[in-house]
């Protein structure tokens, strides 16, 4: 059955953040400092699903999906991050899955959507090894409660968004700008991942994926166009996928966290990979000795509310290109995200983006690529990290904070092409 669904993220929808025992995140710690975020903006409320869940469960019956993508978040769940569980935080998730099941609705949870505990973080977070064996753990308590029910589990979110945003920039939590040192942040996220995989597989998941943000890269200068192409995607396509890592010497980096065996811990085999696309990138020669790329933005391309350019086919191309590079190493591929932001009601533009998105991805079945799963990015509007509420990616608008719901145009036109399946 082809996976139709939405998804979304706990910081970004739940709120309730200091209710019912769920322990502090790094997004808790980053928002509330000031200039974290635009306008301050918090995920303290957001849209308040932690106690409007059920009418979320309803706009997604009568949308019609088969499944629905969220996230657990970890700080609910264990407050320390290690340790003791919280029982009622597992019991939120336990209701929501319950309402999912009841209503036809696969669940697909994602266990790590970048609110790490701050318990971690205080560790040294992703930067320390550590913290790879503690999510495994966090893995078994999950499936422990929800495997009876959930049968098909995403491990970490856009591992690349959460290192370069988090730990080399700072515009993300936790707010670190290590620039090229923060690379262990990508080692010690896989090695969770993998590590994870076994404890799901060990209480009986059925599919585990993980969910990987790729970027057709074109490149106006082919050396830069690599070195993109090899930080970007290939870190973290490779390891899963061929159980090694691109050469990264020419860029002047070492692993040197990496121990032996890790990279078989890292290569378990997956039944899925998912790809949250959102547009290409262009790449030209460096300019200075920062980084060995340009990013010279697409031009000629509508765009998004956000700035960001709409390439339909971009999808199609990238499809085809991981298809061409992994060749039988690749496993099936879900479309984990997709979407944009526009805040009118009646939005067109939604609708001609995930038109074209969805002609791209027939083209790319058609051209041999195994996709059984698409996802829009967002359900609803939500906590849009370090925009706060000011993006708005939902099939539905709401209104903060009185957190009102009214689905919008691209809602009714998402409802009838399912309809049409
Ligand atoms: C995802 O990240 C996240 O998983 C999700 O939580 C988030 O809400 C959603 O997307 C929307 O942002 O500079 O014009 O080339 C997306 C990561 C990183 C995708 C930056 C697009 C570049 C746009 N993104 N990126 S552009």
């Amino acid at each position: 059955m082809f996976l139709w669904g939405t998804a979304t993220a706990a910081y970004q929808i739940e709120g309730a953040a200091d209710e019912d025992g769920r322990g502090a995140s790094i997004w808790d710690t980053f928002a509330r400092r000031p200039g974290g975020t635009r306008d301050g903006h918090t995920g303290d409320v957001a849209c308040d699903h932690y106690h409007r869940w059920p009418e979320d469960l309803a706009l997604m019956s009568d949308l019609g999906v088969n499944a629905y993508r969220f996230s657990l978040s970890w700080p609910r769940i264990q407050p320390g991050g290690s340790g003791p569980v919280n029982p009622k935080g597992l019991d939120f998730y336990d209701r929501l899955v319950d309402g999912l099941c009841a209503r036809g609705i696969t669940p697909l949870p994602t266990l790590f959507h970048w609110d790490l505990p701050q318990a971690l973080e205080d560790e040294g977070g992703w930067l320390n090894r550590d913290t790879s064996h503690r999510f495994a753990e966090y893995a078994a308590i999950v499936a422990d409660r929800l495997g009876d029910r959930v049968r098909g589990w995403i491990t970490l979110n856009e591992p690349f968004v959460h290192m370069v945003f988090g730990y080399a920039m700072g515009v993300h939590a936790p707010g670190r700008a290590l620039m090229l040192d923060a690379l262990p942040v990508a080692h010690h996220q896989l090695l969770g991942h993998g590590l994870a995989t076994g404890a799901l597989r060990a209480a009986g998941a059925e599919r585990v994926l993980i969910t990987n943000n790729c970027t057709p890269v074109w490149a106006e200068d082919q050396a830069a166009g690599d070195a993109y192409d090899v930080l970007h995607n290939r870190l973290f396509n490779d390891p899963v996928l061929l159980g090694s890592y691109p050469d990264l010497s020419a860029y002047g980096v070492t692993l040197d966290c990496v121990r032996d065996g890790d990279l078989e811990i890292i290569s378990t085999p997956l039944d899925g990979l998912g790809i949250n696309y959102y547009n290409p990138t262009r790449i030209g020669a460096p300019t200075d000795d920062s980084l060995p790329w340009t990013d010279l933005g697409i031009t000629g391309h509508p765009t998004t509310a956000f700035g960001w350019p709409v390439v339909p086919d971009g999808l199609r191309e990238l499809l085809v290109g991981l298809r061409e590079r992994y060749g039988a190493a690749l496993p099936p591929v879900y479309i984990t995200e997709n979407g944009c932001s526009y805040p009118e009601l009646d939005d067109q533009a939604r609708i001609d983006f995930l038109d074209g998105h969805l002609a791209a991805l027939r083209a790319a079945q058609e051209e041999g690529v195994d996709v059984r799963g698409y996802f829009v990015w967002s359900l609803l509007d939500n906590f849009e990290w370090a925009e706060g509420y000011h993006q708005r990616f939902g099939l539905v608008h709401v209104d903060f904070p009185t957190s009102r719901r009214t689905p919008r145009a691209s809602f009714h036109w998402f409802k009838d092409f399912l309809a049409r399946r």
